[in-house]
């Protein structure tokens, strides 16, 4: 693609996009499924709908006819049992992405196939001791991934505990947030990416905030408002900011941090989650959250690789579709309701103990010789019937995630939690418990993992979907 090409279809993009913010909000709010009596039992069928997305008819991949799909609500310790269908024309399956849950089975199995027109008993229980935490359900089916998602298919799945105990939390107003993207036609159809867009991991030409136009959020004057954010978008990063207003995190991918950190912006990879703390205690008036321009290596790919080297610097380096920040939502001041301070401490991290055994997995582009595919961990494409990693149950490993390709690559964990130790050898400022770590072009992550239970064979892979899709995955296998 030339430049001029790329202009073009860059400056379309940031068009639909500003023409998306100003449509009619459409939908309604997607339903909320919680467990009662300590049972959640439910039908989620994945099907093509027509819905209304940021005021235009789309036509898009749905579960029970809502994207995103419903949101689902536990407590530690409830059972869940979920009857899949598949009324899609290709293979998918249920992936309970950031639960700590056997993976293998009628759980969290990703390498389970559901075909067109089966139906798959998902059943597993909630483990007592489960952090509290913001995770979410989504396809996993390998090579499918990525346009099953695109299409809409994701949804939340909380658990509530301790952290909504908290009593400052617990009076907070909260609003639940969830990203996506569509790359979508006049016609509201959703587009086939180019075979560069694949390689670069898809972006669409519509953000959607829970299948809507970006939202009016009360913010209690004086009193805090708890968001709630997630990534389901297939290879967006995105870059969000709350201008001239402060606010703090309170919880990353699996769970709450000890204590809230006031930051500036919230980077969110694909399948990342945050949590935030909003103090309404600035002038009463209404505050923007905006997704600025974010690079994830795509122009050091366009310029280095095709070797035009014209595009290296300049106006043009963030490489998204996206040029210009973008409203996400907007805060407005509500005043009447009691004052909420701050909470000083959330829930303790603990230090996990020095590990055992450390490994190295290095992420790269190239050719596998066995399956062509381009995206390589370890040299190697995704063989599921190859185990890349032996992990000893009730141990604890170090695992450094070495990037040496110029895109950023979202690694992700199944089953286990991690805590990323450090980035190009600086340590991590503060513990939090995570699931995806957006490893950048060229940069190295340590992360620290135990394997406490649930024995089995699971799998880690780049979140930009499109990457997993084609072969940047593996397995671990956890035995005694
Ligand atoms: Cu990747």
């Amino acid at each position: 693609m030339d430049r001029r090409r790329f202009l073009t279809l860059s400056t379309a993009v940031t068009g639909a996009m500003l023409l998306s913010q100003c449509s009619i909000p459409s939908q309604r709010p997607n339903r909320l499924l919680k467990s009662q009596s300590g049972q959640l039992s439910i039908d989620l069928a994945a099907s093509p709908t027509a819905v209304n997305l940021v005021g235009m008819r789309s036509h898009l991949l749905a579960y029970n006819q809502q994207v995103p799909g419903p949101q689902l609500e536990v407590r530690p310790g409830d059972t869940v049992e979920i009857r899949f269908t598949n009324q899609l024309d290709t293979p998918s399956n249920l992936h309970f992405h950031g639960l700590h849950l056997p993976p293998t089975g009628e759980a969290d199995n990703p390498l389970r196939m559901v075909a067109p027109g089966e139906t798959a008993l998902y059943r597993f229980t909630i483990p007592a001791d489960h952090r509290a935490g913001t995770f979410w359900y989504h396809p996993h089916h390998h090579g499918n991934v990525a346009s099953q998602v695109a299409g809409g298919l994701a949804g939340l799945l909380v658990v509530r505990g301790d952290l909504d105990e908290i009593p400052e939390i617990q009076a907070a107003q909260e609003a639940f947030l969830v990203l996506q993207d569509f790359d979508l036609n006049w016609r509201g159809q959703l587009q086939e990416p180019m075979p560069m867009f694949r390689m670069w991991g898809r972006e669409g030409n519509h953000i959607s905030i829970n299948g809507q136009a970006p939202p009016t959020l009360p913010l209690p004057q004086s009193g805090l408002l708890r968001l709630r954010l997630l990534n389901a978008s297939p290879s967006r990063v995105y870059r969000l900011q709350l201008k001239k207003h402060p606010w703090h995190l309170i919880a990353t991918d699996g769970g709450a941090l000890g204590e809230p950190v006031e930051t500036d912006e919230v980077v969110l990879a694909p399948g990342e989650r945050a949590e935030l703390l909003v103090p309404g205690t600035r002038e009463p008036g209404t505050y923007e959250i905006v997704n600025l321009p974010y690079d994830r290596g795509t122009m050091d790919m366009m310029s280095g690789r095709m070797g035009h080297g014209m595009m290296g610097s300049g106006r043009m380096a963030h490489s998204s579709a996206q040029a210009e920040p973008i409203q996400v939502a907007r805060l407005t001041y509500q005043a009447g309701a009691a004052a909420v301070p701050l909470p000083k401490a959330l829930i303790l991290v603990e230090s996990l103990p020095e590990p055992e055994i450390s490994r190295e997995f290095v992420l790269d582009h190239g050719i596998d010789a066995q399956t062509g595919q381009p995206f390589l961990i370890n040299g190697q494409a995704f063989d599921h019937s190859r185990v890349d990693a032996q992990a000893k149950l009730g141990s604890v490993e170090d695992w450094w995630i070495i990037n040496k390709a110029g895109l950023d690559h979202p690694f992700h964990l199944h089953t286990n939690s991690f805590q990323v130790i450090s980035r190009d050898r600086k340590p991590e400022p503060y513990r939090a418990w995570r699931d995806v770590v957006n490893v950048r072009a060229y940069e190295v992550v340590q992360i620290r993992v135990p394997f406490r239970d649930f024995a089995g064979k699971t799998v880690f892979h780049c979140h930009v979907l499109d990457h997993e899709d084609q072969g940047m995955m593996g397995i671990v296998e956890i035995a005694a």
